[in-house]
């Protein structure tokens, strides 16, 4: 199998470091090719490699594997260790991933990916802390109620779930989120993962500006 993983700017693509994050974690080899995308909906220019002309997608000798649960499930069935081995807490893996892949619309819009900010932060409004304060809930259960003795993510070792919500941890650092205890641990420790912190320093050297994106983050108020 020779893969090649398609995505965008490292700074802005929150959904592309998810199956990168995975791939990196495995230690599996892969060509990583980057495009410039603006959070569009649909580009054409991507449909040569992406069906539904987006990024990330993942090729397999050719073959197309986009939108990034369907990915990460792509190398979940070859690495079945990215899912927790106890079927609830599978289960569980499998709610809370499919939750982030699908919602938390107010937060994304909010605070976006922007690894080149680090903010001082403010109250958030009303719709954003309902999927601030989810995020944690979903954080502390897995922490307190699934997570295995052998790691510090969410399940304890690193899984799809940890990939899925992985551009959080960095809204959260960004925005300079107030976080309960269980939730800042997990927070930290996610942020010290060598693959997070590899992505976070390739970011830095990236020079595109997506110029409505710095305009929403630079309402999260001065440097810290
Ligand atoms: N649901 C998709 C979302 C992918 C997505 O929205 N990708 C954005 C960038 S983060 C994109 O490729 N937009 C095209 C563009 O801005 O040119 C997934 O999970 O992979």
């Amino acid at each position: 199998m020779s893969l090649d993983l398609y995505i965008g700017n490292k700074n802005y693509s929150s959904w592309s470091l998810r199956p990168w994050l995975l791939l990196k974690h495995l230690g599996i080899p892969f060509t990583e090719h980057m495009l410039p995308v603006a959070g569009r909906d649909y580009n054409p220019v991507l449909l040569p490699i992406a069906a539904n002309a987006r990024v990330p997608c993942l090729h397999d000798d050719g073959f197309q594997i986009w939108e990034s649960l369907a990915i990460a499930e792509y190398l979940a069935e070859r690495h079945p260790e990215l899912w927790p081995a106890d079927p609830k807490a599978r289960a569980r893996a499998r709610s809370i991933s499919a939750e982030m892949h699908s919602g938390f619309v107010s937060l994304r819009k909010a605070m976006p990916m922007n690894l080149k900010f680090k903010l001082k932060g403010k109250p958030a409004e009303a719709a954003v802390q309902r999927d601030i304060d989810r995020i944690v809930e979903i954080w502390t259960e897995a922490r307190t109620r699934f997570a295995t003795p052998d790691g510090p993510y969410l399940f304890g070792s690193f899984s799809v779930a940890d990939g899925m919500y992985a551009p959080v941890v960095w809204r959260f650092h960004i925005y300079n989120v107030p976080l309960p205890p269980v939730a800042a641990a997990y927070r930290d420790a996610m942020l010290a993962h060598p693959a997070m912190q590899e992505w976070y320093a390739a970011a830095l050297q990236e020079t595109e500006v997506v110029a409505h994106y710095d305009g929403v983050s630079k309402e999260y108020g001065e440097p810290r």
